[in-house]
Parts: structure tokens; C-alpha cells; sequence
């Protein structure tokens, strides 16, 4: 059995259980519980603080685990990362008072940062040659400059709402970050097997997650030049239709250009465009 080490409760708990089962993984969850095991795949799922995860995992307490990148490489534990996830996805940024004038990173020589990123950090100001002084706190890092104990912050920010909120503005991106799948080094045959089958399953999930399935009639005269805009997974399926002279198209786009697609098939010709969602795509 493969043990998989996932945050019990925070930012990446939900999307990782998604993604577990998604891979069509059941298993009884249970927030209370700190293991299940899955009901039809050979996987254990332990529930741990994020920041526990790379020590468990490379001590081979844990044989995988998911983890933001951000705790991966401030911990100096990036030799176990096998994949991103795509998920949470966020940045550690460098944030001074919105009143502060900014005019380049050599602005925070000699100033105190607060961080719970320390490595990051110190490692962004040495490739930059800035020297600062650093204090390490472990959370509520965005009230440090209100309440005189930093003059900057470095912390992760998402949407950039609680900088705004507590009257902060971002100035310098340090590290950007999603949720990675980690692995011990050492895994035996039968793990590593099964890791392998879980992968498959993972990439299938994430290929059908950027993928949509294009439906369209054409008139048969234009199917040449419609199919050309579709790249498909080897070309397009092309069906006759009931009515005389038209056929009805069938493809796999990309999310990220197929609004610019559809527009180029309507100016083609095609009509009665249909694009659909796709659960698992193996290719
Ligand atoms: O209890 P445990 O130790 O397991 O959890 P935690 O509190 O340490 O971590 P958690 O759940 O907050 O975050 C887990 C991971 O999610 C992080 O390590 C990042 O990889 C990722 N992630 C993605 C984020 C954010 N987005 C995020 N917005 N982690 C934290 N934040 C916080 C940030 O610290 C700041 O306070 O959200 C605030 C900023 O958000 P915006 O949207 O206002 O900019
Ligand atoms: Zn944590």
C-alpha cells in the first residue's frame, strides 16, 4: 500500500482530495480521522500540518505527499518534488506601506522584513544584493509594519486583498508557487508501481481538465477548412448529418485558446457549436 500525506485542514486540503478522487479513489473521509485507507486502490491517506509533510515524506513516514512549492523550497526539500499540481496557486511577495515611496529592491537595504519565509527570502536578497534584517514570525506577518516591527513584509499573497486591507502595496515578486507532488527517493518496486498507476491516473485527470470536447455542423464544402482550425488528438471526427451537404464535427480544444477558435469556425461557416466538459482523457 502507498501512503499519501495530504494537509488535514488549510488551503490545499480540498483540491487535494479532489484530485484523489477524481482519480476515481474512494475511501471514507472523515475530518476527525489523521488516516483512512482507500475502499478500491491500494492508498493510505495520512492528514498533517502542511509544513510536516516534506520531513515525513523523506523520512519515508510518508511514501508521496502534496505540498505548495513555497513550503517545499523553504524547508531546502525541492530534490523531492516530482510534479506540479496546478492548484493553489499564490506568490511570496515583498510588501511596504502604501505610503512608502519604491523605486527598486536596493530601497530595502538595512530595512527590517517580516517573513515566515526566511529562506526565500534571504535567498532573493542575496541574488539581488540587498542586505536586510530579517524577522522570522510564523503568522499574522501583514500587520508587522502597522505595529512598528517591520518596515516590509514578504508573505504569500493570492488575490492581494488582505495587502490592500491592511494598507500595504506589493513591490517585488520573490517565489511563485503551486501545489506540488512529492515523493520519497527510495520507494520499493511494489510502491513504485503503484505510484505509477496513480500518475497515469493524475495526468488523464489534468489533461481533461484543459481540454473541451468541440461539437459543430459544417457544410461540407468548409470541412477542410474548419477542420484545419481544429488540432484534435489526431484529427476530427466528421459525421454525415441528416441533412444533405452537411456534416457534423467533432474535436478536443485546449481551454486556453479555444475562444479564439470558436471565433475563427463561425467565421468559417460552422454552426450549432457545442463544447462540452471531459472527464478523463487518455491518450
Ligand atoms: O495548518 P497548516 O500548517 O497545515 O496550514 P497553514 O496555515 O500553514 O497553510 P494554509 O492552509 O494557509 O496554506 C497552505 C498553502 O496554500 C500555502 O503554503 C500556499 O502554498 C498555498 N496558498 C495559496 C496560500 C494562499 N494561496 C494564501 N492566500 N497560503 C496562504 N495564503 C494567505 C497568505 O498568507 C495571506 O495571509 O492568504 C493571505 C493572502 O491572500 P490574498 O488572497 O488576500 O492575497
Ligand atoms: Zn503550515
Amino acid at each position: 500500500m502507498l501512503r499519501i500525506a495530504i494537509q488535514k485542514s488549510g488551503r490545499l486540503s480540498e483540491d487535494s482530495l479532489k484530485l484523489i478522487k477524481e482519480c476515481g479513489i474512494s475511501f471514507v473521509n472523515s475530518s476527525l480521522k489523521l488516516k483512512t485507507e482507500s475502499t478500491n486502490f491500494p492508498l493510505e491517506i495520512l492528514y498533517l500540518r502542511d509544513d510536516d509533510i516534506p520531513g515525513y515524506v523523506a523520512d519515508g513516514v510518508a511514501d508521496i505527499g502534496i505540498v505548495g512549492e513555497n513550503v517545499l523550497v523553504e524547508e531546502g526539500m525541492q530534490h523531492l518534488a516530482m510534479e506540479q499540481l496546478g492548484f493553489s496557486k499564490c506568490r511570496l511577495s515583498l510588501a511596504v506601506p502604501k505610503a512608502d515611496t519604491y523605486t527598486g529592491v536596493s530601497d530595502l537595504n538595512g530595512k527590517n522584513i517580516a517573513t515566515s519565509y526566511p529562506n526565500l527570502l534571504q535567498a532573493y536578497l542575496t541574488e539581488n544584493g540587498v542586505e536586510a534584517h530579517i524577522h522570522t514570525i510564523s503568522g499574522s506577518v501583514e500587520i508587522a509594519p502597522s505595529i512598528g516591527l517591520a518596515d516590509a513584509i514578504c508573505d504569500i499573497v493570492s488575490s492581494g486583498s488582505t495587502l490592500i486591507s491592511n494598507g500595504l502595496k506589493e513591490v517585488e515578486r520573490v517565489f511563485k508557487s503551486q501545489a506540488v507532488l512529492i515523493a520519497n527517493k527510495e520507494l520499493n518496486a511494489e510502491k513504485r508501481q503503484i505510484l505509477e498507476k496513480l500518475l497515469f491516473r493524475i495526468h488523464a485527470v489534468q489533461r481533461a481538465q484543459r481540454a473541451k470536447y468541440i461539437l459543430l455542423n459544417a457544410p461540407n464544402d468548409k470541412i477542410e477548412e474548419i477542420s484545419a482550425l481544429l488540432p484534435g488528438v489526431k484529427s476530427p471526427t466528421i459525421l454525415p448529418l441528416a441533412e444533405e451537404g452537411w456534416s457534423s464535427l467533432h474535436s478536443v480544444v485546449n481551454e486556453d485558446d479555444f475562444w479564439e477558435i470558436i471565433e475563427k469556425l463561425k467565421d468559417a461557416g460552422a454552426q450549432g457549436i457545442l463544447v462540452v466538459p471531459i472527464e478523463k482523457m487518455i491518450i
